[in-house]
């Protein structure tokens, strides 16, 4: 199989970003994680990736992070060459980052030493606790609210579909603190998974392996200190911290379409068909040649929002990325889904037998054209941003 480094030679990319992805193709290829139970092997994954030093990519070099700041670059390549192995792996690594991604950027000192060092080294697992029944991609109509009592803040409420929903050692979540004032209403507070009023147990079975939760909350209180960031600042942090996820997001579909294709490459080669191969085909050829370019199109618009916005932190001139971000997402995560299912369709019957690689990325990638802002927000955000201009 065709080695995951030859893009790291795009000038997107410097010296760091060359050596971690060449450092942890080696370390990757290498894992093997019985993913039968995804809970169980989630925490397995990040218990491996924090003894690698690879969570460390998920915080400041201040905190026990690899780089001095947040890395977008260093992000997707880790999601996309995690996610070529893994797609459970790189969820694991990427819910560390999401998990922990507003007490980066909006923590206070106190918060983000209690936290961020456990997170990098993988011993507190990270959750990001947003989105509620009836307020999926309408995020600003969330109903859960936090009250201020004598000891803190009284939560009340629910989320649901919270990645690590249950096996989080903490949620990051955003509640309302004024119920009139709509996105301008919203604070999130670090709620420990083991405070008194909090239900992690519903679980929700999916598709794919992705441990997922239901949360309710009965006057769980929080301490004062629990407040992240400034109060009713909350909708912003959640956007800020998704602006960095969502490309990240990209990359991971990335590795999972160049995952497909690599494997459509070589089963086409090795299948002997009237006479011939597979790959003998100008029909299998062409199919090839458009799932070669649907994947380094996703590449291009996914490594250009990671390094606008660490271009952005360089310079300190941070520009918003919202509708780069937004693009790489929507279009990685659509290409994949299309790679895979023109790689699946080349394997025949052995495509859709449980156990094929190609049949289990074909369920893997489904969830990531809706979570974290599903392509229909990923428009909407690229289309408004656009009539703004
Ligand atoms: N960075 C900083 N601020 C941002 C921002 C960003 N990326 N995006 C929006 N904002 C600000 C806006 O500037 C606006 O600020 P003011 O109140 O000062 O005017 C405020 O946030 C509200 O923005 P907007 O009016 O665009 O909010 P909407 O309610 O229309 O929602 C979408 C916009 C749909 C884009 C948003 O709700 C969204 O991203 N939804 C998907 C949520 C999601 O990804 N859920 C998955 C959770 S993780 S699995």
């Amino acid at each position: 199989m065709k080695p995951l480094t030859a893009h790291l030679n795009l000038p997107f990319f410097d010296g760091v970003h060359r050596a971690l992805g060449t450092g942890l193709v080696s370390w990757a290829a290498t894992q093997q994680v019985d993913e039968t139970d995804d809970r169980t092997a989630c925490r397995e994954w990040v218990q491996r990736l924090g003894n690698a030093g690879w969570l460390r990519y998920c915080v400041p070099a201040e905190f026990g992070g690899a780089l001095p700041k947040l890395d977008s670059r260093a992000l997707a390549i880790l999601r996309e060459t995690l996610a070529f192995y893994s797609p459970l792996a790189d969820f694991a690594f990427a819910m560390q980052g999401l998990g922990s991604g507003a007490i980066t950027l909006a923590g206070t000192p106190e918060q983000q030493t209690a936290y961020l060092p456990h997170v990098a080294s993988g011993k507190k697992i990270a959750a990001f606790a947003l989105s509620e029944a009836d307020a999926g991609s309408d995020a600003g109509a969330m109903t859960t609210t936090a009250v201020q009592t004598d000891n803190g803040w009284a939560i009340n409420g629910s989320k649901t579909w919270i990645s690590n929903g249950g096996i989080a050692d903490f949620y990051v979540t955003f509640v309302k603190t004024d119920t009139n004032a709509g996105t301008r209403g919203i604070t999130p507070f670090i709620v420990d998974a083991t405070t008194s009023g909090l239900d992690a147990s519903a679980q929700i079975a999916v598709m794919a392996p992705h441990p997922l939760a239901t949360l309710k909350f009965e006057n769980c209180v929080v301490p004062a200190g629990s407040q992240l960031g400034e109060l009713n600042g909350g909708f912003k942090l959640a956007m800020q911290t998704l602006d960095i996820f969502r490309a990240s997001v990209a990359a991971a579909a990335l590795g999972m379409a160049r995952r497909a294709l690599a494997e459509a490459v070589s089963y086409s080669k090795q299948r002997s068909m009237f006479g011939g191969k597979l790959a003998d085909f100008q029909l299998t050829q062409a199919k090839l040649g458009e799932m070669a370019a649907l994947v380094d199109a996703a590449a291009l618009l996914t490594y250009r929002a990671a390094w606008l916005r660490d271009e952005g932190e360089r310079t300190g001139n941070i520009a918003k990325v919202t509708s780069e971000a937004a693009m790489a997402k929507m279009t990685a995560t659509e290409n994949a889904q299309r790679v895979i299912d023109m790689a699946l369709q080349m394997h025949g019957g052995l495509g859709v037998k449980v156990g094929t690689k190609v049949e289990s990325l074909y369920r893997d990638i489904r969830s990531l054209r809706i979570y974290e802002g599903a392509t229909e927000v990923q428009q909407l955000i690229i289309g408004k941003a656009l009539l703004r201009t």
